[in-house]
Protein backbone atom coordinates (compact mmCIF):
# COMPACT_ATOMS: atom_id res chain seq x y z
CA UNK A 1 0.00 0.00 0.00
CA UNK A 2 1.66 3.48 -0.37
CA UNK A 3 0.33 6.61 1.56
CA UNK A 4 1.25 9.62 0.97
CA UNK A 5 2.45 12.44 3.67
CA UNK A 6 1.96 15.89 4.00
CA UNK A 7 0.80 18.90 6.38
CA UNK A 8 1.12 22.34 6.56
CA UNK A 9 -0.73 23.53 3.48
CA UNK A 10 -1.78 26.93 5.62
CA UNK A 11 -4.38 27.58 2.81
CA UNK A 12 -5.56 31.22 2.64
CA UNK A 13 -2.44 32.62 3.81
CA UNK A 14 -1.77 36.32 3.68
CA UNK A 15 2.16 37.12 3.43
CA UNK A 16 2.76 40.73 3.70
CA UNK A 17 -0.13 42.02 2.19
CA UNK A 18 -0.02 39.49 -1.06
CA UNK A 19 -2.72 35.99 -1.50
CA UNK A 20 -0.79 32.85 -2.20
CA UNK A 21 -3.41 31.33 -3.93
CA UNK A 22 -1.91 30.78 -6.95
CA UNK A 23 1.04 29.44 -5.43
CA UNK A 24 -1.17 26.91 -3.27
CA UNK A 25 -3.39 26.17 -6.19
CA UNK A 26 -0.17 25.09 -7.91
CA UNK A 27 1.05 22.56 -5.27
CA UNK A 28 -2.41 21.12 -4.69
CA UNK A 29 -2.73 20.58 -8.44
CA UNK A 30 1.13 18.85 -7.83
CA UNK A 31 0.14 16.69 -5.31
CA UNK A 32 -2.75 15.22 -7.05
CA UNK A 33 -0.33 14.43 -9.93
CA UNK A 34 1.38 13.08 -7.82
CA UNK A 35 -1.32 10.57 -5.74
CA UNK A 36 -2.21 10.08 -9.45
CA UNK A 37 0.93 9.36 -10.96
CA UNK A 38 2.17 7.37 -7.91
CA UNK A 39 -0.69 5.56 -7.14
CA UNK A 40 -1.16 6.60 -3.80
CA UNK A 41 -4.07 4.91 -1.86
CA UNK A 42 -4.35 6.56 1.32
CA UNK A 43 -3.85 10.50 1.74
CA UNK A 44 -2.33 11.85 5.62
CA UNK A 45 -2.55 15.66 6.22
CA UNK A 46 -1.04 16.49 9.39
CA UNK A 47 -2.57 19.21 10.21
CA UNK A 48 -2.58 23.47 9.60
CA UNK A 49 -4.40 22.67 6.20
CA UNK A 50 -5.49 25.90 6.78
CA UNK A 51 -3.62 29.49 7.81
CA UNK A 52 -6.36 31.18 10.22
CA UNK A 53 -9.57 30.27 12.21
CA UNK A 54 -12.01 31.78 9.40
CA UNK A 55 -10.06 31.39 5.97
CA UNK A 56 -11.43 33.00 2.75
CA UNK A 57 -14.28 31.65 0.50
CA UNK A 58 -11.32 30.85 -1.59
CA UNK A 59 -9.31 29.43 0.14
CA UNK A 60 -12.08 26.73 1.18
CA UNK A 61 -12.96 26.57 -2.50
CA UNK A 62 -9.17 25.35 -2.95
CA UNK A 63 -9.88 22.58 -0.44
CA UNK A 64 -13.13 21.06 -0.90
CA UNK A 65 -12.08 21.02 -5.14
CA UNK A 66 -9.00 19.03 -4.03
CA UNK A 67 -11.12 16.63 -2.03
CA UNK A 68 -13.69 16.53 -4.75
CA UNK A 69 -10.60 15.97 -7.38
CA UNK A 70 -9.56 13.25 -5.16
CA UNK A 71 -12.13 11.12 -5.70
CA UNK A 72 -11.19 10.21 -9.40
CA UNK A 73 -7.68 8.98 -8.34
CA UNK A 74 -6.78 5.61 -6.93
CA UNK A 75 -6.47 7.27 -3.10
CA UNK A 76 -9.54 5.58 -1.10
CA UNK A 77 -8.24 7.07 2.29
CA UNK A 78 -8.04 10.48 3.65
CA UNK A 79 -7.17 11.18 7.20
CA UNK A 80 -6.93 14.64 7.94
CA UNK A 81 -5.94 16.01 10.92
CA UNK A 82 -6.58 19.41 12.79
CA UNK A 83 -3.51 22.04 13.47
CA UNK A 84 -2.80 24.96 15.89
CA UNK A 85 -4.34 27.48 13.06
CA UNK A 86 -7.35 25.51 12.19
CA UNK A 87 -10.14 25.77 13.68
CA UNK A 88 -11.88 22.70 14.65
CA UNK A 89 -15.17 23.35 14.60
CA UNK A 90 -14.58 25.11 10.90
CA UNK A 91 -13.29 21.32 9.44
CA UNK A 92 -16.00 19.77 11.54
CA UNK A 93 -18.69 21.53 9.71
CA UNK A 94 -18.47 19.16 6.73
CA UNK A 95 -17.80 16.12 8.48
CA UNK A 96 -20.59 14.04 7.71
CA UNK A 97 -20.67 14.98 4.07
CA UNK A 98 -17.00 14.04 4.13
CA UNK A 99 -16.94 11.10 5.73
CA UNK A 100 -19.65 9.64 3.66
CA UNK A 101 -16.47 10.39 0.87
CA UNK A 102 -14.37 8.40 2.89
CA UNK A 103 -12.54 11.48 4.30
CA UNK A 104 -11.83 11.34 7.42
CA UNK A 105 -11.52 14.56 9.25
CA UNK A 106 -10.62 14.76 13.04
CA UNK A 107 -9.81 18.78 13.97
CA UNK A 108 -9.86 17.77 17.38
CA UNK A 109 -9.86 15.06 19.66
CA UNK A 110 -12.81 13.51 19.97
CA UNK A 111 -15.35 13.05 23.01
CA UNK A 112 -14.71 9.43 23.16
CA UNK A 113 -11.14 9.04 22.69
CA UNK A 114 -10.94 5.82 21.35
CA UNK A 115 -13.00 7.40 18.26
CA UNK A 116 -9.57 8.94 16.96
CA UNK A 117 -8.55 5.35 15.92
CA UNK A 118 -9.23 4.43 12.68
CA UNK A 119 -10.10 1.58 11.48
CA UNK A 120 -9.52 1.89 7.79
CA UNK A 121 -11.38 -1.05 5.65
CA UNK A 122 -10.60 -2.12 1.97
CA UNK A 123 -13.59 -2.57 -0.33
CA UNK A 124 -14.17 -6.15 0.76
CA UNK A 125 -14.03 -5.02 4.58
CA UNK A 126 -10.55 -6.25 5.53
CA UNK A 127 -9.03 -3.98 7.76
CA UNK A 128 -5.81 -2.58 5.93
CA UNK A 129 -4.44 0.27 8.09
CA UNK A 130 -4.95 1.49 11.39
CA UNK A 131 -4.62 4.88 12.21
CA UNK A 132 -4.16 7.13 15.44
CA UNK A 133 -5.61 10.36 14.19
CA UNK A 134 -4.41 12.80 16.52
CA UNK A 135 -4.92 16.31 15.85
CA UNK A 136 -3.11 19.64 17.49
CA UNK A 137 -3.87 18.47 21.40
CA UNK A 138 -5.45 21.67 23.42
CA UNK A 139 -5.13 22.03 27.27
CA UNK A 140 -9.05 21.28 27.54
CA UNK A 141 -8.07 18.25 25.21
CA UNK A 142 -5.35 16.80 27.94
CA UNK A 143 -7.24 17.67 30.58
CA UNK A 144 -4.23 19.19 33.09
CA UNK A 145 -5.94 21.96 34.66
CA UNK A 146 -5.52 22.48 38.34
CA UNK A 147 -6.33 25.77 40.51
CA UNK A 148 -3.80 27.53 42.22
CA UNK A 149 -0.75 25.67 40.91
CA UNK A 150 2.54 27.41 39.26
CA UNK A 151 3.63 28.05 35.53
CA UNK A 152 6.60 25.57 36.26
CA UNK A 153 4.35 22.11 37.66
CA UNK A 154 1.38 23.06 34.93
CA UNK A 155 4.02 22.70 31.87
CA UNK A 156 5.43 19.31 33.40
CA UNK A 157 1.71 18.32 34.07
CA UNK A 158 0.74 19.17 29.53
CA UNK A 159 4.03 17.38 28.69
CA UNK A 160 2.63 14.04 31.19
CA UNK A 161 -0.38 15.14 29.92
CA UNK A 162 0.96 14.69 25.66
CA UNK A 163 2.92 11.94 26.51
CA UNK A 164 -0.22 10.04 27.99
CA UNK A 165 -2.42 10.94 25.56
CA UNK A 166 -0.36 9.29 22.78
CA UNK A 167 0.18 6.36 25.13
CA UNK A 168 -3.49 5.71 25.60
CA UNK A 169 -3.81 5.42 21.48
CA UNK A 170 -0.87 3.55 21.72
CA UNK A 171 -2.70 0.91 24.17
CA UNK A 172 -5.72 0.99 21.87
CA UNK A 173 -4.11 0.44 18.68
CA UNK A 174 -2.28 -2.59 20.50
CA UNK A 175 -5.45 -4.45 19.95
CA UNK A 176 -4.62 -4.64 16.01
CA UNK A 177 -0.80 -5.32 16.56
CA UNK A 178 -1.29 -8.93 15.60
CA UNK A 179 -3.41 -8.00 12.68
CA UNK A 180 -1.11 -7.83 10.12
CA UNK A 181 -1.36 -4.02 8.91
CA UNK A 182 0.43 -0.86 9.57
CA UNK A 183 -0.36 1.16 12.71
CA UNK A 184 0.47 4.94 12.13
CA UNK A 185 0.10 8.09 14.48
CA UNK A 186 -0.26 11.66 13.28
CA UNK A 187 0.62 14.43 15.74
CA UNK A 188 0.86 18.45 15.09
CA UNK A 189 3.28 19.42 17.77
CA UNK A 190 7.34 20.12 18.40
CA UNK A 191 8.77 17.38 19.11
CA UNK A 192 12.54 17.69 21.08
CA UNK A 193 15.16 17.28 18.50
CA UNK A 194 13.07 18.90 15.44
CA UNK A 195 15.87 20.93 13.53
CA UNK A 196 14.91 24.63 14.13
CA UNK A 197 18.25 25.59 13.23
CA UNK A 198 17.16 28.23 10.40
CA UNK A 199 14.59 29.56 12.93
CA UNK A 200 11.00 29.65 11.37
CA UNK A 201 9.44 32.78 12.78
CA UNK A 202 6.07 32.25 12.26
CA UNK A 203 6.28 29.86 14.86
CA UNK A 204 6.53 29.77 18.58
CA UNK A 205 8.81 27.08 20.02
CA UNK A 206 8.77 26.56 23.61
CA UNK A 207 9.79 24.52 26.40
CA UNK A 208 5.84 23.54 26.79
CA UNK A 209 4.86 21.08 24.19
CA UNK A 210 7.76 19.42 24.51
CA UNK A 211 7.66 15.46 23.46
CA UNK A 212 10.68 13.27 23.24
CA UNK A 213 10.70 11.16 19.87
CA UNK A 214 11.62 8.16 22.54
CA UNK A 215 8.35 8.83 24.36
CA UNK A 216 5.85 7.79 21.27
CA UNK A 217 4.97 4.55 22.05
CA UNK A 218 6.50 1.63 20.04
CA UNK A 219 3.49 0.04 18.69
CA UNK A 220 3.72 2.60 15.91
CA UNK A 221 5.46 2.07 12.28
CA UNK A 222 4.92 5.38 11.35
CA UNK A 223 4.94 8.98 13.21
CA UNK A 224 3.28 11.32 10.56
CA UNK A 225 3.95 14.76 11.64
CA UNK A 226 3.33 18.32 11.07
CA UNK A 227 4.09 21.85 13.03
CA UNK A 228 7.57 22.35 11.69
CA UNK A 229 7.71 23.05 8.44
CA UNK A 230 11.11 22.35 7.17
CA UNK A 231 10.47 18.42 6.09
CA UNK A 232 12.78 16.12 8.55
CA UNK A 233 13.65 13.17 11.04
CA UNK A 234 12.78 13.58 14.54
CA UNK A 235 15.55 12.34 17.31
CA UNK A 236 17.28 10.13 14.31
CA UNK A 237 14.73 7.85 14.35
CA UNK A 238 13.68 6.98 10.71
CA UNK A 239 9.85 6.57 11.33
CA UNK A 240 9.04 9.74 13.04
CA UNK A 241 8.92 12.74 10.68
CA UNK A 242 7.90 15.91 9.43
CA UNK A 243 7.00 16.35 6.10
CA UNK A 244 7.07 20.10 6.04
CA UNK A 245 4.94 22.80 4.41
CA UNK A 246 3.63 22.39 1.08
CA UNK A 247 5.33 26.16 0.14
CA UNK A 248 7.40 28.65 2.06
CA UNK A 249 5.83 30.88 4.42
CA UNK A 250 8.16 33.28 5.29
CA UNK A 251 11.24 34.74 4.54
CA UNK A 252 13.16 32.20 6.97
CA UNK A 253 11.89 29.07 4.85
CA UNK A 254 13.26 30.57 1.83
CA UNK A 255 16.69 27.68 1.95
CA UNK A 256 14.38 24.72 2.51
CA UNK A 257 13.47 22.33 -0.32
CA UNK A 258 9.60 21.76 0.17
CA UNK A 259 8.86 17.96 0.31
CA UNK A 260 6.29 15.14 0.42
CA UNK A 261 6.95 11.27 1.92
CA UNK A 262 5.97 8.67 0.16
CA UNK A 263 5.76 5.21 2.00
CA UNK A 264 5.86 1.92 1.21
CA UNK A 265 4.09 -0.93 3.40
CA UNK A 266 4.44 -4.63 2.81
CA UNK A 267 2.27 -6.40 5.58
CA UNK A 268 2.15 -4.51 8.80
CA UNK A 269 5.99 -2.93 8.03
CA UNK A 270 7.26 0.15 6.29
CA UNK A 271 9.18 -1.15 3.29
CA UNK A 272 10.49 2.61 2.13
CA UNK A 273 10.05 5.52 2.20
CA UNK A 274 10.68 8.13 -0.24
CA UNK A 275 11.13 11.76 -0.37
CA UNK A 276 9.30 13.71 -3.31
CA UNK A 277 10.35 17.34 -3.93
CA UNK A 278 7.93 19.92 -4.80
CA UNK A 279 8.60 22.45 -7.74
CA UNK A 280 9.67 25.79 -6.63
CA UNK A 281 6.27 27.46 -7.49
CA UNK A 282 7.11 30.88 -6.50
CA UNK A 283 10.75 31.83 -5.14
CA UNK A 284 11.10 33.08 -1.71
CA UNK A 285 14.62 35.44 -1.75
CA UNK A 286 16.43 37.39 0.92
CA UNK A 287 18.83 40.01 -0.49
CA UNK A 288 21.34 41.69 2.32
CA UNK A 289 24.65 44.13 2.23
CA UNK A 290 25.23 47.63 1.73
CA UNK A 291 22.86 49.31 -0.65
CA UNK A 292 25.42 49.05 -3.21
CA UNK A 293 25.64 45.25 -3.25
CA UNK A 294 22.00 45.03 -3.03
CA UNK A 295 21.06 46.67 -5.88
CA UNK A 296 24.33 44.44 -7.82
CA UNK A 297 22.29 41.21 -6.22
CA UNK A 298 19.21 42.17 -7.12
CA UNK A 299 20.11 42.82 -10.85
CA UNK A 300 21.92 39.83 -10.60
CA UNK A 301 19.02 37.71 -9.19
CA UNK A 302 16.69 39.23 -11.87
CA UNK A 303 18.23 38.17 -14.33
CA UNK A 304 18.70 34.58 -13.91
CA UNK A 305 16.36 32.32 -16.06
CA UNK A 306 13.72 30.31 -13.98
CA UNK A 307 10.44 29.17 -13.99
CA UNK A 308 7.36 29.94 -12.14
CA UNK A 309 5.94 33.26 -10.66
CA UNK A 310 7.72 36.46 -9.76
CA UNK A 311 10.17 35.95 -7.29
CA UNK A 312 8.87 37.91 -3.47
CA UNK A 313 11.91 39.53 -2.75
CA UNK A 314 13.13 40.73 1.10
CA UNK A 315 15.53 43.26 1.06
CA UNK A 316 17.99 44.14 4.19
CA UNK A 317 20.31 46.65 3.41
CA UNK A 318 23.17 47.60 5.56
CA UNK A 319 24.22 51.03 6.39
CA UNK A 320 25.39 53.41 9.07
CA UNK A 321 23.62 56.37 7.88
CA UNK A 322 19.47 56.64 7.88
CA UNK A 323 18.92 56.34 4.01
CA UNK A 324 15.88 58.35 3.47
CA UNK A 325 12.91 56.73 1.19
CA UNK A 326 15.02 53.95 1.02
CA UNK A 327 11.72 51.78 0.24
CA UNK A 328 10.74 54.00 -2.67
CA UNK A 329 14.23 54.21 -4.02
CA UNK A 330 14.80 50.14 -4.14
CA UNK A 331 11.12 49.90 -5.86
CA UNK A 332 11.80 52.54 -8.42
CA UNK A 333 15.09 50.72 -8.81
CA UNK A 334 13.57 47.22 -9.40
CA UNK A 335 10.37 48.32 -11.46
CA UNK A 336 11.03 46.63 -14.61
CA UNK A 337 12.91 43.66 -12.87
CA UNK A 338 11.21 39.85 -12.85
CA UNK A 339 11.17 40.17 -9.30
CA UNK A 340 8.48 42.02 -6.80
CA UNK A 341 10.21 43.91 -3.40
CA UNK A 342 7.61 42.88 -0.79
CA UNK A 343 10.16 44.35 2.32
CA UNK A 344 12.74 46.41 2.79
CA UNK A 345 14.77 46.51 6.24
CA UNK A 346 17.22 48.65 7.67
CA UNK A 347 20.26 47.20 9.59
CA UNK A 348 22.78 49.48 11.23
CA UNK A 349 25.74 48.56 11.24
CA UNK A 350 26.92 50.60 14.13
CA UNK A 351 27.90 48.72 18.10
CA UNK A 352 25.94 45.48 18.92
CA UNK A 353 26.33 44.17 15.62
CA UNK A 354 23.75 42.01 14.78
CA UNK A 355 21.67 42.40 17.41
CA UNK A 356 20.16 45.50 16.75
CA UNK A 357 18.52 43.74 13.79
CA UNK A 358 17.48 40.69 15.41
CA UNK A 359 16.32 42.01 18.33
CA UNK A 360 13.43 44.16 15.88
CA UNK A 361 11.82 42.05 13.87
CA UNK A 362 8.99 43.02 11.38
CA UNK A 363 5.94 42.51 14.00
CA UNK A 364 4.63 41.07 10.77
CA UNK A 365 7.04 38.42 11.01
CA UNK A 366 5.98 37.44 14.44
CA UNK A 367 3.54 34.64 16.48
CA UNK A 368 0.96 36.70 18.24
CA UNK A 369 2.90 34.46 21.06
CA UNK A 370 6.03 35.45 19.95
CA UNK A 371 5.50 39.10 20.65
CA UNK A 372 4.06 38.71 23.87
CA UNK A 373 6.95 36.11 24.73
CA UNK A 374 9.43 39.10 23.90
CA UNK A 375 7.43 41.54 25.49
CA UNK A 376 7.57 39.37 28.69
CA UNK A 377 11.57 39.05 28.81
CA UNK A 378 11.96 43.01 27.68
CA UNK A 379 10.52 43.34 31.04
CA UNK A 380 12.91 40.85 32.40
CA UNK A 381 10.56 38.00 33.19
CA UNK A 382 13.01 34.90 34.52
CA UNK A 383 13.20 32.32 32.36
CA UNK A 384 11.00 30.07 34.74
CA UNK A 385 8.50 32.52 35.04
CA UNK A 386 7.97 32.91 31.18
CA UNK A 387 7.04 29.25 30.57
CA UNK A 388 4.07 29.94 33.10
CA UNK A 389 2.90 33.29 31.28
CA UNK A 390 3.39 31.62 28.13
CA UNK A 391 1.27 28.95 29.03
CA UNK A 392 -1.66 31.32 30.85
CA UNK A 393 -1.52 33.58 27.44
CA UNK A 394 -2.15 30.25 25.32
CA UNK A 395 -4.77 28.77 27.60
CA UNK A 396 -6.34 32.88 27.45
CA UNK A 397 -5.85 32.36 23.21
CA UNK A 398 -7.98 29.34 23.36
CA UNK A 399 -10.59 30.28 25.49
CA UNK A 400 -11.16 33.67 23.22
CA UNK A 401 -10.93 30.95 20.12
CA UNK A 402 -13.83 29.16 21.55
CA UNK A 403 -15.36 32.08 22.40
CA UNK A 404 -15.76 33.66 19.30
CA UNK A 405 -16.39 30.30 17.08
CA UNK A 406 -19.38 30.10 19.77
CA UNK A 407 -20.79 33.37 18.64
MN1 LIG B 1 1.23 24.49 13.20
Amino acid sequence: MKILHTADWHLGQRFLFQERAEEHQMALDWLLETIQRQHIEVLLVAGDIFDINNPPNYARSQYYTFLTRLMNTTCRHVVITGGNHDSPSMLHAPRPLLQALNIQVIGAVSEHRKDDLLLLKDANGQLELVVAAVPFLRYRDLDVSVAGEGGHERVARIQAGLIRHYQQMGEWAADYEKSGVPIIATGHLYATGALASDKQDNIYIGNIENIKAKHFPKIFHYIALGHIHRPQIVGGMDHIRYSGSLIPLSFSETQDTKSVYILETEGASIKQIETLELPVFRRLKTIAGSLQKVKEDLRRFADKEREGLRPWVEVIVETEQVIPQLDQELKQFATDMELEILKVKLKRNYQPLDLQYLDTPDLSDLDTLEVFKRKCESYGSAPEELEGLIQSFRELQDWMKEKAEES
